[in-house]
């Protein structure tokens, strides 16, 4: 358990550590409660409050689908430390129908705050704090909501309607709209692997997470030999897991997409809420910015703060974070400094009254300078976007295509997809290298038929990205459906290390791919499928040979390219078993294409004066700071 806890799932590893802290002094006295809900259905809550507590102190609470500690731990775990140093009561709860609560797990995150016969986690969460107000010994009244991911989730419904209790909340790494841009799709493309087995884990059994048994080592070959996705429901599945089949049910932005997407019921910030988003989350890199947003639009009282920083998916939860994958944070231990400097304060200012208010709207932590900043809004008003146009001979630069060589193209193949990491592929749980497969070296593709680079000259000075940076690239297919994925990568120079191996003997086995040198290091990634170019309520058939302009989002960033660093941008066509392969020819749904339907196309990437494919990059003038 420890290991699959550990190397798994970064949004649980604060139970990991209640389970596994090895015993000491024994800080906290463990209870259990049943919470009644509205509808009579209890809810098991663990309710930990420190063993030497002589005064009223403040709740924070987790809600989650993953499971509560069996017992109290022994010591206090890292991912806590800074918080129980300021006194709280902390309690956990499992979300309806996980392990000992009642009901049904929907893995829902609709909320009809209209019907007052309704249950859901905005309701289960007010239910639940309006509990723990009464019942629980010595607390003052000031509850606090906060957790990662679904944990993230459930913290971030509680702003539709929060209970007058309800003081501050940090909702990190939630998703915002699963079928926009979240853990289960992009734009509308199945994010296949982990909507599989995600769904697999939560749905099969209500006591466990169960991770779903690959007859072969290598994921890719496994979901390439599934073959159309009607047969994982035909041989594996048999219909048993609910969320999944909402899935593929539900292909388009219809009226159950868009009620699951709550934050669009969103408007204000009625609670101070701290939300928190990674550059390189592997699951929900969109939703902290999505609920950041839409509180924005009324925030009268400034409730609303944004922090970002360079990690994998909940990465400030462990022990330490100092590196990701191969890329460290200049001695930076990022987990530290967030939990200390970010976290506690916020939570002391609202929930004991001590400290200082944050004087920032966002604070990042900046990959390729390695150092932390404070903007007064988000984007920063400095900076300017600015056009990268890809050429024809394979360049990047910032002069705009000239009349000559009008398209680049290759080939794109269902039945020889681009893998999206490379081989072999572990599943995504529990662990492997899904957790940072978003920082691997790219140089894995580049050389493939259906994959075109372009590359810059090398940089004469940095150059500092900051806000919103989008592709709009000028393409057309010979099919009639078809998806595009574009990288934009940072690759270092070839003597961006000094080798660390002995002159002598040479490198030891491994240790000269781990070399940073000519590493290309992804920056953004994002994929669209051209069924949703127009509509993402209607898909409709792409005309073949004829160019679309593309407009592909690749998110918030905060990033520093290197003097001497190149930018390079990679595009294909499929991404595997990432992303679910598009059959390339239009069907009515692509969950229920047949064989036949998985074409081979062409696909042309144009580089014209009326057609000039770009990335524009938010750049902010003079040197890192
Ligand atoms: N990314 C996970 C998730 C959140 C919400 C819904 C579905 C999945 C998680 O890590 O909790």
């Amino acid at each position: 358990m420890r290991r699959c806890l550990q190397r798994g799932f970064t949004s649980i590893s604060m139970v990991l550590a209640f389970v596994t802290a090895a015993a000491a002094e024994a800080p906290f006295a463990y209870k259990e409660a049943m919470v009644p809900m509205r509808d009579g259905v209890r809810l098991q809550t663990v309710i930990l409050a420190p063993v030497k507590q002589t005064k009223s102190l403040p709740i924070l609470l987790q809600r989650r689908p993953y499971g509560v500690p069996a017992k109290a731990f022994d010591k206090v775990p890292a991912s806590l430390k800074e918080l129980a140093d300021d006194g709280y009561i902390f309690v956990l709860q499992n979300l309806r129908g996980r392990f000992k609560s009642e009901g049904v797990f929907e893995l829902s995150s609709q909320a009809d705050l209209t019907n007052p016969k309704s249950v859901n986690e905005t309701t289960e969460a007010y239910d639940t704090i309006d509990w723990l107000v009464k019942n629980v010994p010595l607390n003052n009244g000031r509850i606090g909501i906060l957790g990662v991911s679904y944990d993230g989730l459930t913290a971030a419904m509680t702003l539709l309607k929060p209970h007058p209790a309800l003081k501050a909340l940090s909702e990190q790494a939630s998703p915002a709209d699963q079928w926009m841009n979240d853990d289960n799709h992009r734009f509308g493309a199945l994010r296949l692997s982990y909507a599989f087995e995600y769904s697999v884990m939560e749905q099969s059994d209500k006591e466990k997470n169960v991770h779903f048994e690959f007859s072969v080592q290598d994921t890719y070959q496994w979901y390439l030999d599934v073959g159309p996705l009607s047969n994982l429901n035909d041989r594996y599945l048999h219909d048993s897991v609910p969320y999944w089949n909402s899935v593929i049910s539900h292909p388009d932005y219809d009226d159950f997409n868009k009620k699951e997407a709550s934050v669009r019921q969103l408007h204000d910030s009625p609670v101070p809420n701290l939300n928190v988003a990674c550059f390189w989350d592997q699951e929900d890199p969109w939703g902290p910015w999505q609920i950041f947003r839409h509180s924005a639009e009324s925030d009268p009282n400034h409730n609303n703060f944004m922090v970002a920083g360079p990690w994998s998916h909940g990465q400030w939860q462990e022990e330490k974070a100092e590196r990701i994958g191969r890329i460290d944070y200049g001695g930076h231990d990022t987990a530290r400094e967030f939990r200390h400097d970010i976290q506690a304060p916020f939570f002391r200012y609202y929930l004991h009254g001590n400290g200082e208010r944050f004087n920032w709207r966002a604070k990042t932590f900046q990959s390729g300078s390695n150092t932390w900043h404070t903007y007064n809004s988000w984007p920063p008003t400095g900076a300017i976007a600015t056009k990268l146009y890809l050429h024809s001979d394979g360049t990047l630069s910032f002069t705009e295509p000239v009349e000559g060589k009008l398209y680049r193209e290759y080939v794109s193949d269902p039945a020889n997809p681009v893998p999206y990491r490379m081989r072999p592929i572990s599943p995504t749980y529990p662990g492997g290298d899904w957790r940072t497969w978003e920082t691997d070296d790219q140089r894995f593709a580049d050389h493939r038929p259906d994959v075109l680079t372009y590359v810059s000259a090398p940089l004469e000075r940095d150059l500092i990205v900051t806000g919103e940076v989008a592709a709009r690239v000028y393409a057309s297919t010979s099919g009639t459906d078809s998806d595009l994925v574009i990288k934009l990568i940072d690759v270092y120079a070839e003597d961006a290390q000094v080798a660390s191996w002995n002159a002598e003997t040479g490198p030891e086995p491994g240790e000269y791919a781990r070399s940073l040198n000519g590493t290309q290091l992804p920056i953004a990634m994002e994929v669209r499928r051209g069924r949703y170019l127009k509509s993402f309520e209607k898909p409709e058939a792409l005309e073949p040979n004829v160019p679309s302009a593309w407009d592909i989002p690749l998110r918030d960033r905060d990033h520093v390219f290197r003097k001497g660093h190149r930018i390079m941008v990679q595009v294909q066509s499929t991404w595997c078993p990432l992303i679910d392969r598009n059959p390339q020819k239009f069907v009515a749904s692509i969950y229920r294409a047949k064989e036949e339907d998985f074409v081979r196309a062409t696909q042309r990437v144009y580089s014209t004066p009326t057609m000039p494919s770009h990335i524009v990059l938010p750049i902010i003038l003079g040197a890192p700071r």
